[in-house]
C-alpha cells in the first residue's frame, strides 16, 4: 500500500478579531492543506507558512512550489508512506520547513488512521487534557487588551500571552499586571528589540512575567545568551529554534531557559521530538506554540502537546478565539478547567469538512504517481 494521491488546497479565513503583531496587522489567513491518500483512506496537513514572509522567509507560495516540484515527487519516486521515511529522504533538501512539515503531517495522520489509534498513541503522549493558553495580539487601547483579557479569562483560559514592540511593552505589563496580579502572564516581542535595549528589556523583570519570548532576531542566540544572563525573566525562543542542533547549542549557551516547539517551524513531528527530548534530558520545559492554525493543524498541535516534557500552557486555544466558522467538526473547544481534551477518534480524531474545505479553495492541484515521476 502506498500512497496513491496528493491533494493541496490553498485556503483563506477571515479571522474572529485582527492580529497584530510587531510585524504588522493581519484580518485573514491564506494557508495550505494538504491531503494523502491511500486505499481510501485520508491522512491531512497543514502548512503554516503565511502570505509574507514575516515570520520567516516561506510564504505560502514558495511552500506550493517546493511541496509540487520536490517534496511531492519525493513521495512517489521513493514510494515512501512512513513519516519517518520521508523526512529522511527530505533532509537532501535544505529549508522550507513548514513546507516539510504540512506533508510530513498528513503521512503521520494517515499512518495512525491505518492503525487506527489517535495519534498521541502513535507519539506516546502521556497528557489527555492540554492546559490552554491564549495569545492576544497588539491592541489599539489598553483599555481593549485589558478588556480583552478579561474576557479570556472569564471563558478560562490559564495564561494569557501579550505581543509587545517598543512603545507598547513596559507600560502596557505594568498596566496589565495592576489589574490582573495573580495570573498566568508572558510576553512576545517576535524579534523586535536589538542588543542595545538590554536595560529597557530589563526593565520587564519586575512584572514577574512567566517567560519573554523572542526579543531579538531569529539568527542571534549570542546576544539572548548575553541578554539571559543580566534579566530574571526566562528567555523563551521561538523563531531562533529551527532543530534539535540548535535546540542544544541555545541551551548549551545559555540563551534561553524555556523553548516554544512549532512544527511548522522546526519541520516536521520527527524534528519536534527531537527538541522535546533534549530539552527533557536538561530539565527545560516546552509548550507547544501555534501559528492560528485552522483545527486540522490545531488538531495535530493538541496531540504533540501531549509529551510528557510540555509542561507549560500552550497557544492552543478554541477556535472561536480565531475564527468564525472553522473547518472541522466538532469544533475545538475548552473544556470547564481551561484544558482542550485530546480527540480520541483515530488520526487526528476530528472530522475535517471536505465539502467546506473544496468550496472554499482558491486554488487546488492533485498529484497521483503518474503526475509526480
Ligand atoms: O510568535 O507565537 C508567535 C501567530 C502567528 C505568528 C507567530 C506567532 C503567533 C502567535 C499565535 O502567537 C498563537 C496561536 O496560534 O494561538
Ligand atoms: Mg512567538
Amino acid at each position: 500500500m502506498t500512497i496513491d494521491r496528493v491533494e493541496l488546497f490553498l485556503l483563506k479565513l477571515p479571522y474572529v478579531h485582527p492580529f497584530e503583531t510587531s510585524f504588522g496587522r493581519e484580518s485573514d489567513r491564506t494557508f495550505i492543506i494538504v491531503t494523502v491518500n491511500s486505499s481510501g483512506l485520508r491522512g491531512y496537513g497543514e502548512v503554516v507558512a503565511a502570505q509574507r514572509p514575516l515570520f520567516s522567509y516561506e510564504t505560502t507560495m514558495t511552500a506550493w512550489h517546493v511541496l509540487e516540484d520536490f517534496f511531492i515527487p519525493l513521495l512517489f519516486q521513493e514510494h515512501l508512506e512512513e513519516p519517518e521515511d520521508f523526512a529522511a529522504a527530505a533532509r537532501r533538501y535544505r529549508g522550507h520547513p513548514m513546507a516539510r512539515a504540512g506533508l510530513e503531517l498528513a503521512l503521520w495522520d494517515l499512518k495512525a488512521k491505518k492503525k487506527g489509534f489517535p495519534l498521541y498513541c502513535l507519539y506516546g503522549g502521556t497528557q489527555r487534557e492540554i492546559p490552554a493558553g491564549v495569545s492576544i495580539g497588539i491592541q489599539d487601547s489598553p483599555e481593549t487588551l485589558l478588556d480583552r483579557i478579561a474576557s479570556y479569562l472569564e471563558e478560562g483560559y490559564q495564561r494569557i500571552k501579550i505581543k509587545i514592540k517598543p512603545g507598547w511593552d513596559h507600560d502596557i505589563c505594568r498596566r496589565v499586571r495592576l489589574r490582573f496580579p495573580d495570573i498566568l502572564f508572558q510576553v512576545d516581542a517576535n524579534g523586535a528589540y536589538s542588543p542595545q535595549d538590554g536595560d529597557h528589556l530589563k526593565s520587564l523583570d519586575e512584572f514577574s512575567l512567566l517567560l519573554l519570548e523572542q526579543p531579538f532576531p531569529p539568527y542571534d542566540l549570542w546576544d539572548h545568551a548575553g541578554l539571559q544572563k543580566r534579566i530574571k525573566t526566562p528567555l523563551c525562543l521561538d523563531e531562533s529554534i529551527i532543530s534539535a542542533e540548535t535546540a542544544r547549542q541555545a541551551l548549551e549557551m545559555g540563551s534561553c531557559r524555556i523553548i516554544n516547539i512549532k512544527v511548522g517551524r522546526v519541520g516536521g513531528i520527527v524534528e519536534a521530538r527531537r527538541i522535546h527530548d533534549c530539552c527533557r534530558e536538561r530539565s527545560i520545559p516546552v509548550w507547544c506554540g501555534g501559528m492560528l492554525e485552522s483545527g486540522i493543524g490545531r488538531a495535530h498541535n493538541i496531540h504533540l502537546a501531549s509529551l510528557p516534557n510540555f509542561s507549560l500552557p500552550n497557544d492552543l486555544s478554541a477556535s472561536r478565539r480565531y475564527y468564525v466558522e472553522d473547518i472541522v467538526e466538532p469544533e475545538i473547544m475548552l473544556t470547564g478547567r481551561g484544558t482542550i481534551r485530546i480527540p480520541e477518534g483515530a488520526g487526528i480524531g476530528i472530522t475535517p469538512r471536505d465539502r467546506r474545505i473544496a468550496e472554499l479553495a482558491l486554488r487546488y492541484a492533485v498529484f497521483t504517481a503518474k503526475s509526480g515521476s
